[in-house]
């Protein structure tokens, strides 16, 4: 479906007064009001293609209709969404899920939705129908070489996608790894890991970057080949100067210090990107935000701070991206969620007061240090992504005039409703 640029603007008219009222408090009083909605204008997150359906666990899956059949319907739902806030100008394919079929007609298609290619995604954790060597026992980490250069291979197929696309980075991100001490021996499966990625990385176009991406645990329960931000880091150093670390929120184990983490990355100059999600247990893909927002507040703090720190700009020099998964809710509306609560730590942690904190540092004024970041979470900046919503041409309030035009059950008539999206 297309979203008629009237609906935003008669929705955006009907609120706009409460809206001003809500707005003239900071355009009167906060000085930084301005330049954090011109930051958060430019301040686009990729969805991925993969989030666009409903996810499942290994207890079952509950589809709620209208999900995307194909490459083109995931554009048009990220398209809608990006109407909707602005904010979503990006979207980030998996192969072999999303191979486009006429790579022409798909970045058409891209440039009327206002859409841009994010970094191209391989698979190497699960086995494809026509492959001839399994990955049971891990991709690139794998005792035999004929798997090696499978998974090898089909990297440099990803990239070659990538590039018709316009993308311009591959994140890796592997299972591998093993379930049963004495299963590997830790240090050739680092070696051929390592080996492997350098051809990879000898493929790799020279304006490209290379994300590797850790997880702790899951699928493999007893170590993880790329399982910390250390290991990342030293693959990332080794590679050379296109390769960096990806950081995903929801694949450390349960209270690392995450804005710690990227902290250094940054300031080592091998932070490359994100994935937003939350979580509460493990690798839960819950919407950003929704179960520990002081910590996504902190590690903007950090990325501000670091990104400041190195003349690097906001809205380019990382990756961002929602990597989540929606069992019970409407994955558009869930996306919704996320952005905004991306937007909302974002704009807060623009607020606070640098100078100052900096000054309660060198004093070890711990007490002092900490109230300067609690008055910046615990202020309301919704009014300031509003706005920037508004500027952009997106709605006051995407979700309400979602929800409003009964977007889900016009998907549901177009497409049906027991459609399945491609790849979960
Ligand atoms: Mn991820």
């Amino acid at each position: 479906m297309n979203l008629e640029p009237d609906y935003i603007a008669d929705y955006n008219q009907s609120q706009l007064e409460a809206h001003q009222r809500k707005l003239s408090y900071w355009t009167q009083e906060v000085a930084t009001a301005e330049p954090i909605i011109r930051k958060l204008v430019d301040f686009q997150i990729a969805i991925p293609s993969w989030a666009l359906g409903t996810g499942g666990t290994r207890f079952g899956r509950f589809p709620g209709g209208g999900e995307p059949r194909s490459l083109e319907e995931k554009m048009a739902d990220v398209g809608l969404l990006h109407a909707l806030n602005r904010a979503s100008g990006a979207i980030s394919l998996h192969i072999p899920w999303d191979i486009p079929t006429d790579a022409g007609a798909i970045r058409q298609l891209a440039s009327q939705y206002g859409l841009r290619f994010d970094a191209v995604n391989s698979n190497t954790f699960q086995d494809q129908p026509d492959a001839e060597q399994s990955y049971k026992f891990g991709s690139l980490q794998h005792t035999d070489p004929a798997v090696r250069q499978q998974a090898i291979d089909h990297n440099i197929e990803v990239i070659k996608h990538g590039v018709a696309l316009g993308s311009d980075a591959l994140t890796v991100w592997l299972s591998d790894g093993s379930c049963f001490p004495g299963q590997l021996n830790f240090r050739k499966a680092f070696d051929r890991t390592l080996s492997s990625l350098e051809a990879i990385y000898a493929a790799l176009p020279d304006d490209w970057k290379l994300f590797v991406e850790y997880k702790a645990f899951e699928p493999n329960f007893y170590s993880m080949t790329v399982g910390d931000w250390g290991s990342s880091f030293l693959y990332a150093n080794k590679l050379g100067p296109k390769a960096y670390t990806l950081v995903d929120l929801g694949h450390h184990l349960p209270n690392a210090n995450i804005e710690q983490i990227v902290a250094i990355l940054l300031h080592q100059g091998k932070l490359g990107g994100f994935h937003f999600n939350d979580s509460k247990y493990g690798d839960d893909d819950l919407t950003a935000g929704s179960i520990k927002p002081y910590q996504l507040f902190l590690i903007f703090t950090e990325l501000v701070d670091g990104l400041d720190a190195k003349g690097m700009n906001h809205a380019k020099d990382l990756g961002w991206m929602i990597d989540a998964s929606h069992n019970v809710k409407d994955p558009l509306e869930d996306l919704l969620q996320s952005v905004e609560a991306i937007q909302l730590a974002y704009a807060q942690a623009l607020l606070v007061d640098r100078e100052a904190l900096e000054e309660a540092r060198e004093a070890n004024d711990a007490v002092r240090a900490q109230e300067i970041l609690q008055d910046a979470f615990r202020t309301d900046v919704r009014p300031l992504v509003a706005e920037a919503r508004r500027r952009a041409g997106g709605s006051l309030n995407p979700l309400a005039l979602y929800r409003q035009l009964n977007v889900r059950q016009q998907l549901i008539d177009e497409r049906g409703a027991k459609t399945v999206a491609t790849g979960l």
